[in-house]
């Protein structure tokens, strides 16, 4: 844990009583002359910070731009995701920085943030629109025990957990969509990217990439993506604190994925269906070259839509695209 951290949570933990300089002092094992130093770097970031002589240290008001440590003051000190946090002011893509560590061998759990991505990908080729201060545009390194055909279960605990920790933060109601849309009355606020490195019969990592629009407004998205896209402060009708929800999302995502890597993806599954809109929908499935209707049954152990096709068999999909079609 680094000094930083440890003087936020220190902070932190202590809320509306203070903390005295000399019992973090002693608690760090540094000079009250460093503590002091590092309040004033928390104070340049924008952090308010009280200092009297009575109460001694008081966290007053956290700004809204992202701070890892500050981020990892607020997670478990018993975690996977998270162990370590990374912040970029900007980069091409999230996904691609995990990519690029993981091949180095770091560590599972690993997270980068970027405040704005300036080539953010969607799947199949597509963009994710990243501008900057407004969202939450992160991944996770992971290095799931999952076999590739299993894979799925990772976007299946994403969707769910973003789900959670958006509900729990904002109070709104989001919906799935199968596999990777989180939607709020219909439109889309935000999505999940999992890309994976693969020999023939295991994952050596996965880059999970995650994107939510916080605080955009109308006129931050393109005119094209206006009628299909929201944020959550378009919904909510004022803005969200961005760090309050990563942590809440953090923790969400810790819990789920050790579900899947104890083998309980069933449970999260169950979740998961609750907040479907995609079960029991007519629903037309866009493959590379071609597409087909049916009703989307269920999803099976290893996270696929299953689908009843017009013809009455059973469909197992595991990507591409699904539109929900009017009912006839
Ligand atoms: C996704 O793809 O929904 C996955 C999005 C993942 C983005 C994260 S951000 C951090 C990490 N780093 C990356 O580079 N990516 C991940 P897909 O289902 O293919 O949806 C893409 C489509 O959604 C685009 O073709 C647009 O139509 C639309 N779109 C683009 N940006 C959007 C936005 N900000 N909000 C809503 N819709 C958007």
């Amino acid at each position: 844990m680094t000094t930083l951290e440890s003087i936020l949570r220190a902070l932190r933990g202590a809320g509306d009583q203070g903390v005295a300089g000399t019992q973090v002092s002693s608690a760090l094992g540094i000079s009250r002359t460093a503590i002091w130093s590092h309040i004033q770097e928390l104070r340049q970031l924008g952090y308010d910070i009280e200092a009297t002589s009575h109460r001694g240290y008081r966290l007053l008001r956290v700004p809204d731009s992202l701070l890892g440590e500050d981020l990892m003051s607020q997670l478990p000190q018993e975690r996977l995701i998270g162990r370590s946090i990374t912040i970029y002011r900007e980069t091409a893509s999230t996904n691609l920085l995990v990519d690029q560590r993981a091949m180095h061998g770091e560590s599972e759990g690993w997270v980068v943030f970027a405040e704005s991505q300036t080539r953010g990908r969607g799947r199949l080729g597509r963009s994710w629109v990243s501008p900057a201060g407004k969202g939450l545009w992160f991944s996770v390194l992971l290095r799931p025990p999952l076999r590739p055909p299993e894979m799925t279960q990772l976007t299946v605990i994403s969707a769910t957990a973003l789900s959670r920790a958006i509900r729990q933060v904002t109070g709104l109601q989001p919906e799935i969509k199968w596999p990777n849309d989180i939607l709020i009355q219909g439109k889309k606020v935000a999505g999940v990217l999992t890309e994976m490195s693969a020999e023939t019969d295991r994952v050596s990592h996965a880059a999970l990439g995650i994107g939510i629009n916080v605080n955009l407004e109308a006129s931050d998205f393109p005119s094209e993506l206006q009628p299909v896209a929201t944020s959550l402060q378009i919904e909510k009708g004022e803005p969200i604190h961005r760090s309050t929800l990563a942590v809440a999302l953090l923790k969400a995502l810790d819990e789920d994925y050790a579900r899947i890597c104890k083998g309980s993806f069933q449970e999260v599954a169950r979740e998961w269906a609750d907040q479907c809109i995609t079960l029991g929908k007519r629903v037309r499935i866009h493959q590379l070259d071609h597409s087909y209707l049916g009703v989307a049954e269920s999803i099976d152990p290893e996270g696929a839509l299953m689908i009843r096709t017009e013809h009455g068999e059973l469909e197992r999909v595991t990507g591409g695209d699904v539109t929900l079609e009017k009912e006839p």
